[in-house]
């Protein structure tokens, strides 16, 4: 007996087992019990008497994975539509920053509001998502980098998983800026991260990963490397913000750690593509910052390819260069500006962005055991999801 029984629908699996790229069932049935996929097949091999408390026609739309966002920044407060236009008018990201701007305005707004006025903001940019039948979310700390405010970032991130259900990664951010307290003391700020921020907001329970930007205007190598030793020590996986602005060889490095995830990764080369290969880290790609930040050089995907690195899409929402709430736009960017193939991007929201947070036994594919978390879709086909923008008629 099942809980819900969900007939007449085409299933876009997204698991490895089917025979096309996407593992299309088609005249397919869907029975959950207890949350999880107990059958799914084609309706005609449905047990023989398979009963149902609640069941429903899917009146022959496509069902997919519920989409997995596994890189974003939803927790800040301000709007840095001042900084956009200054950046039309020629001035780029890295001068804004350098200049006390971008994060750091982030920052200062992050850090004079408070917990409950953080946590309306970002439910209200969940909701939007959710609009877009997104299931699962990475979220980041790291616009307060003290540790009241990386607290009650995480605190928010702990109460939006507990409130809405949904499933969500706390990322702890901390290595994101410099905070202008420790000014010209970079050195300083990653030991106070590694031997107080860190420690205490895990003992609090409040972290689920590490991430870290590894950039000119962030951190070194040789910084980041630091706090992922103590994120090794404490058990926590990490992950990281790596040739987005130039070859800081961060990927490597994150490699190196087991990384679940190098994201962005414009100007990572061959050497870096071969190292997250054999750590099984997963390229996480963010269009919407590319085309923001007018980027001009494009992750390489080729080499991606050739060296069958996992390759992730999520959208980066984040007030300074990825201020969208779209996943379904990020599609149709992928394929748009990097070329991806629909089949490409549409794992990437799903299988691989699982992957990506250490999820892939739990959701990202409609195979039995995972989780039924499901969206539907009254489209012709699942590539209509990339095709239009930023996305088809509801
Ligand atoms: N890379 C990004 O794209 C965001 N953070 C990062 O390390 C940008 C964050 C911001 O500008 O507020
Ligand atoms: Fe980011």
């Amino acid at each position: 007996m099942f809980d819900r029984l969900l007939t007449n629908v085409r299933a876009a699996t997204m698991s490895a087992r089917g025979t096309d790229a996407l593992g299309i069932i088609e005249n397919a049935a869907i029975g959950v019990t207890g949350g999880k996929i107990a059958f799914i097949g084609p309706e005609n091999a449905l047990p023989a008497g398979a009963k149902a408390r609640e069941t429903a026609d899917g009146g022959g739309k496509w069902a997919t994975p519920a989409f997995i966002d596994c890189h974003t920044h939803l927790i800040y407060a301000g709007n840095r539509a001042e900084e956009f236009e200054k950046r039309l008018q020629g001035i780029s990201y890295e001068e804004i920053a350098r200049a006390g701007g971008g994060i750091l305005s982030s920052v200062r707004a992050t850090r004079g509001a408070t917990e409950q006025e953080l946590f309306d903001l970002a439910l209200r940019r969940m909701k939007t998502m959710l609009m877009e039948s997104v299931g699962t979310f990475e979220i980041k700390s790291g616009y307060g980098l003290d540790l009241a405010t990386e607290r009650k970032i995480l605190r928010v991130a702990t109460r939006l998983r507990d409130e809405t259900n949904l499933r969500i990664q706390r990322t702890f951010l901390g290595a994101h800026a410099l905070p202008p307290e420790y000014e010209g003391r970079a050195g300083d700020y990653i030991d106070f991260i590694c031997t107080e921020m860190l420690p205490a907001l895990h003992a609090e329970k409040l972290v689920d990963a590490v991430d870290g930007f590894c950039e000119n205007i962030g951190f070194s190598r040789a910084q980041i490397e630091k706090v992922f030793k103590k994120a090794q020590e404490l058990g926590l996986p990490v992950k990281l913000h790596a040739e987005q602005l130039s070859n800081s060889h961060g990927a490597a490095l994150a490699a190196q750690y087991g990384a679940l995830s190098a994201d962005h990764i414009e100007y990572l080369d061959e050497e870096g593509v071969q190292a997250m290969e054999k750590a099984g880290t997963v390229a996480v790609l963010l269009p919407g910052a590319f085309y923001f930040i007018h980027e001009k050089q494009a992750p390489p995907v080729e080499l991606l390819r050739k060296h069958n690195v996992k390759i992730a899409i999520a959208t980066d929402h984040n007030p300074g260069t990825a201020p969208t709430l779209s996943l379904l736009l990020m599609l149709n960017m992928a394929c748009t500006l990097f070329h991806l193939t629909p089949e490409e991007a549409l794992l990437g929201v799903t299988r691989h962005a699982a992957r990506a947070l250490g999820f892939e036994n739990v959701c990202g594919t409609l195979e039995e055991g995972k989780a039924a978390d499901l969206a539907l879709w009254d489209v012709s086909h699942p590539r209509d999801l990339c095709y239009c923008f930023p996305r088809p008629a509801v």
